[in-house]
Order: structure tokens, then sequence, then C-alpha cells
């Protein structure tokens, strides 16, 4: 057994402990049977209800920098393409539950062709349920508050994978004012109608102060989709106090994880004159309180889970496996934005290991890494792409296979029912990022594995690994130990693979991206955030 996984048995002998896992498996596959059979779990209707009756004659706005669907040119003509990245995928179901208001940043190269008067198209563009606000970013702005400051300085600061953050005064300064116009932006959107505003990520850390400059009766929830550092790497920030006061302007606070949610009240504790609950997970100042919550999110399971099923799903993996020359070979797959984060080339190198000390997996196993390119004007972006690249053709000189090659890379970005297929009839899927707020791709997996044969290698520096604590956990530093799990995940025994997958599925299929959903709305409201501020007796001074 290898050291360090999850799963490795601990105490007794080998055989009890693993008899011992065989049965907590078996009890957790029944009970996932029972389920199955019982009511039925949160659903997008449910979503709807909790609408109906809570938020009433309040709008519903969405704020995020990437926009759900872009418009783009396509020959003559116009197409449009729903947009990879785990924040606009989850909250794509949510809107389209909701209706409302979501305003984002055009990015298309036919977007402005598509929008109204005022700057309004209706999305999903094949079946509308709400209104996507388009906002026009100049050059100048998209480099300095996007490149520059969100994914040159926050992003590496946030997830402490050894790139150092470049922190440049003129992109801060453009960071607050696009946080302001898309403030701006918000406010066109709801009058003087009460609203809950829903901002999205660390794109938009400062635009809840400014939402609430003009409308101190808006109810305003941020939720931070990547990790938070600790104290000591945040303090590195030098507009740490700003980017603070900016966020601690929304009524509640939502992360993946708790690490996360306290790594923030340490941070909030050691920067500013502030009142910080532990227990209560609160901060108090000014008269203001906010409220922080670690509340995983999900994905839409159930409709994975379906689309999956279908036999055309089927068919489609089969032509895959066809066309690529994968029959009779066990494959794996990794799904992921281009991003040094995800740990693509350190999952390639252990692959590459994995066919050295185990040589009877060479042609006999074969991995496709489906890439999409990500933030490519910056230099650190492009180099992992070409190191992915690198790799790719390196392990395929050195370990060539008759069907075709042993790393097929796929540089581009699918529509989700194109994805489905692949996530279907892979034997394997790694999740090997060196940090991550929760990572979709993991539990997108398991969704769409309805034949319960499948394997899913896990890093343990995502925040699905708190809840998937059954996939064989493998650390991307760690290359002798992740190529033994590739190796465990592929000869673990048929009924043994079925009892795991039943189980970690069960997880994503008990919480879906609608409990996701109504638990963070709920809190906005059962927090009584619209009511005087009770009193918390235990606020501690920071
Ligand atoms: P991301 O860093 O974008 O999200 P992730 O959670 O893995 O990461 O989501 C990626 C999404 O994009 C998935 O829905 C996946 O299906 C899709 N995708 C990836 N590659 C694709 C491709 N080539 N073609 C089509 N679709 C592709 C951020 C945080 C995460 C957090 C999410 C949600 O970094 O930690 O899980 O937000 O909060």
């Amino acid at each position: 057994m290898l050291e360090g996984f999850s799963w490795t048995p601990r105490g007794g002998s080998a055989i009890e402990s693993s008899e011992r896992m065989r049965g907590a498996l078996s009890r957790a596959a029944a009970r996932s049977l029972q389920r199955n059979a019982g009511p039925p779990r949160t659903s997008r209707d449910d979503l709807v209800e909790w609408a109906r009756t809570h938020l009433r004659d309040r709008k519903f706005v969405v704020v995020s920098n990437r926009e759900p669907y872009s418009h783009t040119r396509q020959g003559n003509g116009v197409g449009w393409v729903r947009n990879a990245g785990g924040l606009t995928v989850a909250l794509d179901a949510v809107a389209r539950a909701l209706g409302g208001v979501w305003v984002a940043h055009g990015s298309g190269d036919a977007d402005r062709e598509t929008v109204d008067a005022h700057d309004h198209v209706a999305c999903p563009p094949d079946r509308p349920a709400y209104t996507l606000r388009r906002m026009w970013l100049s050059e100048i702005e998209h480099a300095q508050y996007y490149s520059g400051l969100s994914n040159g300085a926050l992003w590496p600061l946030c997830h402490i994978a050894y790139v150092r953050p470049r922190f440049r005064l003129e992109d801060w300064e453009r960071y607050r004012d696009v946080n302001r116009r898309f403030a701006e932006a918000v406010l066109e959107e709801v009058g003087d109608a009460p609203a809950l505003v829903f901002l999205q990520d660390y794109h938009l850390a400062l635009a809840a102060r400014f939402l609430r400059e003009r409308r101190p009766d808006l109810q305003i929830a941020l939720f931070w989709h990547i990790p938070w550092p600790n104290p000591e790497v945040f303090r590195i920030l030098p507009w740490k106090k700003e980017l603070l006061e900016g966020l601690l302007a929304s009524d509640l606070l939502g992360f993946h994880i708790r690490a996360h949610a306290d790594n923030f009240l340490d941070s909030v504790a050691a920067t500013l004159e502030a009142r910080v609950s532990r227990e209560h997970l609160a901060v108090e100042r000014a008269g203001r309180r906010t409220w922080v919550r670690d509340l995983p999110i999900s994905v839409p399971s159930e409709e994975i889970a379906a689309l999956a099923a279908l036999p055309e799903t089927a068919a489609a993996g089969q032509r895959i496996r066809s066309e690529l020359g994968l029959d009779g070979c066990k494959v794996g797959l990794g799904v992921d934005r281009l991003d040094y984060t995800k740990g693509i080339p350190e999952r390639l190198e252990a692959l590459e290991r994995m066919f050295e000390t185990h040589p009877e997996w060479r042609r006999r196993f074969a991995f496709i890494q489906i890439a999409v390119p990500s933030r490519v004007e910056l230099k650190e972006y492009r180099e992992i792409g070409q190191r992915t690249r690198t790799l790719a053709r390196r392990i395929n000189r050195r370990f060539p296979r008759p069907g075709g090659p042993t790393v097929h890379l796929i540089e581009s970005n699918l529509d989700f029912r194109d994805l489905v297929p692949y996530y279907t009839m892979a034997d394997l899927c790694a999740v090997t990022a060196l940090h991550d707020g929760m990572n979709l791709v993991a539990k997108e997996y398991l969704a769409a594995t309805p034949d319960l044969d499948g394997a899913l290698v896990l890093s343990p520096f995502t925040g699905a690994a708190r809840e998937l604590e059954r996939a064989f956990i493998a650390s991307p530093y760690d290359r002798e130990g992740m190529a033994e799990a590739f190796h465990a995940a592929l000869s673990e025994t048929a009924e043994s693979r079925r009892e795991r997958v039943t189980a970690l599925r069960e997880t994503v299929l008990r919480r879906n991206i609608y409990d996701w959903a109504i638990e963070l709305l709920d809190s906005v409201e059962s927090l009584g955030l619209r009511t005087p501020l009770p009193e918390v007796g235990d606020l501690t001074n920071g």
C-alpha cells in the first residue's frame, strides 16, 4: 500500500483493514441505492421555489468578470460559445433557474453586434432564461485590471503556486476604476428597486464598496472562488487594507472551505482595526457586520448524470475511442484551463514515471488531456502551454503506442455536451492541481460516471479533496507518489472500483449546485442582514 494516501489502511492487519474498508464502501453503496429510490434531491425547481418565496420584489443580479456566453464570428455569420471556467459554468445553472440580470465583460469578437441598445442579450442564446448585460472594457483596462492586477497579482498571491505576484500601482488603480464601472452598471440595472447583488470572485473585490456608497440598502454577497492565503502571504499585498475594506462592504462572503474562511478572518484581524469573531464567523467594523461562510460549490449533478446516461453519449464515447485508436486500451483524462495552478506538467511527469516503473502499462494506457488555452497574454501561461506540449511529445517518443499517440493533447474549448462523452468513457480522471479553490472537473467526472466504472486521482490541495476523501489522493509535488496512484487506480479490481466510485458519486449527487445556491442565498436572508445588527457578545478585538 502507498504511504500518504487517504485510503491507506491504518491500524490492524492489512486484510482486516481492507475488509473494513470494503464493508464501509459496500454500506455506502447500499445507502446510495436507497437514496436513489428515496425522495428526490434538491432540484432546479427547489431553487426556483426558493426565489419565489424569498426574493419576491427584489431584483437578482449576478456580477462576474467573465461572461457565461460569448458571441463570435464564425465564417460569414455569428455563433456563440459557452465559456469554460468553473465560475461561469456553475453560476449559469443558478441564473438559468433564477432569471434576473448577469453583468459581465463582453469579450467575444461579435458581442457588440448581438446586444440591444441597453447592451442586453438574452441567455442562454438557444433557450433564454436571463438577461446578460455586457460591459465593454478598453484594451488598457483589460490589460491592467484583468491581466495585471487580477491574474498577475491576486491569482498567484492566493494560489501560492510559487509564481511571484506582480504588484503595479497602475494595475491597482485600473482595477479600482473597473470595479467602480461594474458597480455603476449594476446600479443602472437595479434602478431604485430593492435587489440582491451576487458578486463573483477576486476580480470584483472592491465592487461592494462602490455599490454600498450609493445604495446602502442593497443586499450584497460575494463568493470568492479561489483559495484565500494565510495572513503571512496575504500581507505582502501593498493594497491589502483597501482590498479587505472593499470585501467587507458585502453582507456575506463565501469561501469553498473553512480553512479559506479562517485565513480570511485571520487576514482581517492582522490588517484592520475590526472585531473578528472566529466563533460566529463574522467581522464587525464601522457599524457594519459581514458574515463569512464556507459553502463548497458543486455541479448540476443530476443533469450531468442524465446527459451521461444517454445512448448518444455512449456512442460518442465509442467514436472517440476508435478515432483516437484507443480500442482495448485503458484511458486517462485531464480537463483543465491551461493554467499553472492545475498541475498539468506535474501530471504528465508522473505518467511518464509510471511508464518507467510499471512497464506493463506501456501500450496499454493512453492519456487524453483537454486543455483550453487561458490568459495567454501572460508569459507564465504561455510557458505552461509550451511545457505541456514538450512533455506530451517526449512521452509519445519514449513510449510509443501502435494505435496512436500515448498522450493526446486537445487544446480547445469543448461544448459541455461534447465534453461529457470523454468523462463517461475515461477509465481514470486526473485532477492534480497545485492549489485549487474547489475544482469542478472532479465533481463533473463523478456525476458523469453512471456505470460506476472509473477512478479519480485527486490532489489534496483542491477544495474537492475535503469532500472526496475516497479518491486516490496524490500530491502533484510528489512524482513517485502520483505515479503509484495512477498505477493503483488502474490496477484496482472491478468490484472495488465500483464500490469506491459509488461512494464518491453519492457525495456529488447529495450536494449539487442548487444546494449551494440555496444555502448561500438563504444565509444572506437568515443572518438577518436587513434588520438592525443583533448583539453578538463574543466578538473579540482583532
Ligand atoms: P476554474 O479554475 O476555472 O474555476 P474548475 O473548477 O476546474 O476550475 O472548472 C473548470 C470548468 O471549465 C469545468 O466546468 C470544466 O468542465 C470546464 N472546462 C475546463 N476545460 C475545458 C475545456 N477544454 N473545454 C470545455 N470546458 C472546459 C474557479 C476556481 C475553482 C472552482 C471554480 C468554481 O479556480 O477552484 O472550483 O472556480 O468555484
